[in-house]
């Protein structure tokens, strides 16, 4: 997946390079970059020692020595005073920099820590909201792997607060699944009784409220009762059609409704748009991207086929028939599931934005899982 956020310790990563948040001097120090020379071993600044150090906001590579990552790009952060002396500006070009030589020595991928984030003093959010906006920028005309890594464990309660919306309406629905949960556990006998006295969470809805969700439920079940009998009443007369017309297995299942290839590609053909600009928006890299092109029997996953949809801002009855047609659906009884509803409902397409409230909140990402 070309951006992937991850909570790990940055020397385990198996990538071509890591990124090591170092100091002018590049001889070591605290924070990542005690880590990085401790596990990459004495070769490390061995090397180090030749390169005359390191201005801020540049960077330079060495080889990974006794580390899992081939090699080591080094680039110095700012030190955050008060956000006017062009930190930003300087943070932004050691991504730059970093991404442009991993560039030139053609590799594939490379993983980042929150460069300043640490000793340095910039405000992770902040600097974390750096790091994404370079690196995607840079994936727009670059096919890569970059990992940010997120080691801190306050970086995610940081993160969270940005989407305390997206926990009311996670809450809400768990509110809204206990109340079906309770009318449903009502026994039969009961029902009068507890129209009466409805069950109510925290003491929370009137009485008038309950009857009326109740009524409503009581609709949209049987809304979906009829139009379930209508397909079937289809299926069956088809099924009853084709054996009438001693019509083989194989012409029968050519006849059968589009696959989500066909409708992916027929979508993306009605917005002209291209194909690298929606595996882009999409957060998958190429190879799969073209896997899916030519593999008609190509089985994805969830979060691809999400991703997917989403990058075609497809509207949400849409992206439910290219999910059923995967096999797939959005259920209101998971958290992933609502964080991506949460955000179709409000017209919100951005994979990556989805990507870090998916992160806040613990789970997978979009993209090629
Ligand atoms: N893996 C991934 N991230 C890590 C790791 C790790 N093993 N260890 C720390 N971090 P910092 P800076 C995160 O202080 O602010 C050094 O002494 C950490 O949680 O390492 O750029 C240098 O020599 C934080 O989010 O770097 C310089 O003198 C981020 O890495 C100075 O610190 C950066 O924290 C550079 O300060």
């Amino acid at each position: 997946m070309p951006l992937n956020i991850v909570r790990n310790d940055i020397t385990k990563m198996n990538v071509d390079a890591i990124v090591n948040a170092a100091n002018e001097r590049l001889l070591g120090g605290g924070g990542v970059d005690g880590a990085i020379h401790r596990a990459a071993g004495p070769g490390l600044l061995a090397e180090c020692r030749t390169l005359n150090g390191c201005r801020t906001g540049d960077a330079k590579i060495t080889k990974g020595y006794d580390l899992p990552a081939k090699y080591v790009i080094h680039t110095v952060g700012p030190v955050y005073r008060d956000g006017r002396h062009g930190e930003e500006e300087l943070l932004i070009s050691c991504y730059r920099k970093s991404l442009e030589i991993a560039k030139e020595k053609e590799l594939e991928s490379i993983a980042f820590p929150l460069i300043s984030a640490g000793v340095y003093g910039y405000p992770k959010q902040e600097a974390f909201d750096v790091a994404v906006s370079v690196i995607r920028d840079f994936l727009k005309d670059n096919d890569m792997t970059v990992y940010l890594v997120v080691f801190d464990p306050d970086m995610l309660a940081i993160s969270k607060k940005q989407f305390s919306e997206i926990r009311e309406y996670i809450s809400d629905a768990v509110v809204r699944r206990r109340m079906e949960a309770e009318r449903y556990r009502t026994p039969e006998g009961n029902r009068t009784e507890a129209r009466s006295a409805p069950p109510t969470v925290g003491g929370a809805l009137p009485q008038s409220q309950v009857s009326g969700l109740f009524r409503k439920r009581k609709k949209d079940i049987q809304k979906k009762k009829t139009a379930a009998e209508g397909i079937h009443k289809a299926e069956a007369e088809q099924t009853e059609a084709c054996f009438l017309s001693d019509e083989s297995l194989s012409d029968w299942l050519k006849k059968s409704d589009e696959s989500w290839q066909t409708m992916l590609f027929r979508c993306i053909d009605e917005r002209k748009l291209t194909d690298p600009e929606v595996y882009r928006r999409a957060n998958i890299d190429r190879k799969l991207f073209s896997k899916i092109r030519s593999n008609a029997d190509y089985k994805a996953s969830k979060p691809t086929v999400l991703a997917l949809g989403l990058a075609l801002k497809l509207p949400r009855k849409e992206l439910d028939e290219l999910l059923m047609k995967a096999g797939f659906a959005l259920s209101d009884s998971n958290v992933f599931d609502l964080i991506i509803s949460y955000f179709i409902n409000r017209g919100e397409y951005d994979v990556m934005k989805i990507n870090e409230a998916l992160f806040s909140f613990d789970q997978s990402l979009l993209g090629n899982i």
